[in-house]
């Protein structure tokens, strides 16, 4: 029996569960709690029993406790192969875990100073305007790494031959730039329809509109954090 310690607005753990969807495997959800105000704290016990981390995604598998979503998904592929989301040959294998470190890591931190935005704004009117310029600085470094994308696809379907954990992890990281009021997709004509092609997957689809979900329930509107700054 598996079960994931996943979070309404967690971009890894989410990434988990797309791979769980993907493969078809079921799975218990346990959602922590989560706010705007002081994010993951109070921490889920169980959460901080398991990972020495303290942080989500958490999986269990017949006693196995893994955390990272790496890892997991690493796992998951090895154990459970239907539907393999990484490919085959070494080299093939390792450029796709070089594209989710892309993701995970680098776009991860380009589209940190966007975060404000989603929290409820802070009275400083000095940090606020701070704020929003970094902002604008990151959202023309996610509009460079768009451009990488966009042109490293080429009108492919997939950034590997197939889908790959590669392509979970950069929807993610798009749809968490999409969401904080990043660049639009307009002007990337290969990413736009790769991001569409995936929105439309029932696994991608469910965890875009969960997160739909979460925002409107937890999170500060974009549009009106980014009027009054
Ligand atoms: N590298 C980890 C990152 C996990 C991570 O940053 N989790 C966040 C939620 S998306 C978290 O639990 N943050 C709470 C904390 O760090 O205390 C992974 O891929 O799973």
């Amino acid at each position: 029996m598996i079960t994931l310690y996943s979070g309404p607005l967690s971009l890894f753990s989410r990434k988990v569960e797309i791979a769980l969807r993907e493969k078809g495997l079921g799975f218990e959800r346990v959602m922590v709690p989560f706010n705007q105000t002081t994010g993951y704290d109070p921490k889920h016990p169980e959460v901080t029993a398991l990972n020495p981390k303290g942080q989500v995604p958490v999986l269990t598998d017949c006693g196995l406790v893994l955390y990272d979503s790496t890892v997991i998904i690493e796992y998951l592929d090895e154990a459970y192969p239907e539907l393999p989301l990484l490919p085959a040959s070494p080299a093939d294998r390792a450029r796709c875990r070089l594209d989710e470190l892309y993701a995970d890591e680098i776009l991860f931190s380009a589209l940190r100073p966007l975060m404000h935005r989603t929290s409820p704004p802070t009275s400083d009117q000095t940090r606020r305007m701070a704020q929003e310029a970094d902002a604008l600085i990151a959202e023309a470094a996610l509009s460079r790494h768009y451009a990488v994308l966009d042109e490293r696809l080429a009108g492919r379907e997939f950034f590997a031959q197939n889908l790959s954990v590669a392509d979970i992890a950069l929807f993610m990281s798009v749809l968490f730039s999409q969401r904080l009021g990043g660049p639009s997709l307009a002007g990337f004509y290969g990413l736009a329809m790769w991001y569409e092609r995936l929105s439309k997957r029932p696994a991608f689809a469910q965890v875009a509109a969960e997160i739909a979900e979460a925002d409107r329930r937890l999170s500060f509107p974009v549009k009106r954090a980014l009027k009054s700054a």
